[in-house]
């Protein structure tokens, strides 16, 4: 594992009121030979916004759009739209947030590829599928599994699991992982970014939550045609808060991940770092798999 030594690399902008305080938790999609970043921006208001940059490699970002590209635009969302993930179905990204209004719940849109390269930010129309309800950390996985689209979400405190036949309509059907009593995992947890798919199940990175409120990362497989069985769930963290700008800031001791890209051999893992910067991290997927035999 490899902390990317430029790290952090988003940092606020001053002069920029809607970013001028933090920069953390961010989506991560891998089109047309670069990495996209959705982030969520919070300035002198405190509400929260996406902003996006991109990169050729990840870590050395040449492109960061100076405006919001996403913000709140409905009651339901009006203290902000938090932590992107986004999954490519179709020609289309589809992305889950979470929307902070008098509760917080999952709101889902989409976007083109096409106009992610254009930098036209023509959202598709919001959805709230599970209303009323406390929810959020939803990731699509990329394809239908037996029929159906599937998402992990979380009711606080576990990941669960929904199907749709149409990505609009969602019916929540069941826990999938829960807390460990005891360990660095055993308060809360949420999913990271969307599952990846490799040759014997799904890749899911997720947050855990410990009983001093210290976020880590950890890694769990699910399987390939059944994703709410767990085949394997990794004892101890993949990374947790070391470096100062992950243990000092906005909320201490975070590292928070919305999504990762498989680059060659390695899993390329962005998170934001105590709610006000962002970082990478490189690890082997041999290295990863090496935690569940
Ligand atoms: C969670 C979310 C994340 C945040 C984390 C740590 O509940 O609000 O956006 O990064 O707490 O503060």
């Amino acid at each position: 594992m490899a902390r990317f030594e430029g790290n952090p690399i988003l940092k606020p902008i001053k002069d920029h009121p809607w970013e001028s305080k933090y920069v953390f938790n961010t989506a991560m999609i891998s089109l047309g030979g670069r990495i996209h970043y959705f982030y969520r921006a919070m300035g002198e208001d405190n509400v929260s916004r996406l902003g996006y940059a991109s990169s050729e490699d990840g870590c050395h970002i040449d492109v960061r759009h100076p405006y919001p590209v996403f913000e709140p635009s409905c009651p339901l969302e009006k203290y902000g739209c938090e932590d992107p993930r986004m999954t490519l179905i179709g020609d289309r990204y589809i992305m889950t947030y979470t929307a902070y209004g008098d509760i917080f719940q999952v709101g889902i849109t989409s976007i083109s590829s096409e106009d992610i390269l254009e930098m036209n930010w023509a959202w598709g129309e919001r959805r709230f599928p599970f209303p009323n309800t406390w929810n959020k950390n939803a990731v699509i996985f990329p394809r239908m599994i037996d029929g159906r689209y599937v998402m992990l979400h979380r009711h606080e405190p576990d990941i669960c699991i929904a199907h749709s036949d149409n990505l609009c309509n969602w019916n929540h059907s069941g826990v999938v992982m829960r807390p460990r009593p005891g360990r660095w995992d055993c308060s809360k947890i949420g999913s990271a970014g969307p599952p990846i798919e490799l040759e014997d199940g799904w890749l899911l990175v997720y947050h855990g939550v410990d009983e001093d409120r210290t976020y880590r990362l950890g890694v769990t497989i699910l399987d390939k045609n059944d994703p709410g069985r767990v085949l394997g769930r990794a004892d101890k963290p993949i990374l947790e808060p070391w470096e100062e700008y992950e243990r000092v800031g906005q909320v201490p001791n975070v590292v928070f991940s919305c999504g990762s890209v498989l680059l060659g051999g390695n899993l390329l893992i962005s998170y934001g770092a105590a709610d006000t910067v962002i970082g990478v991290a490189s690890f082997g997927l041999g290295e990863i798999l090496d935690l569940f035999v």
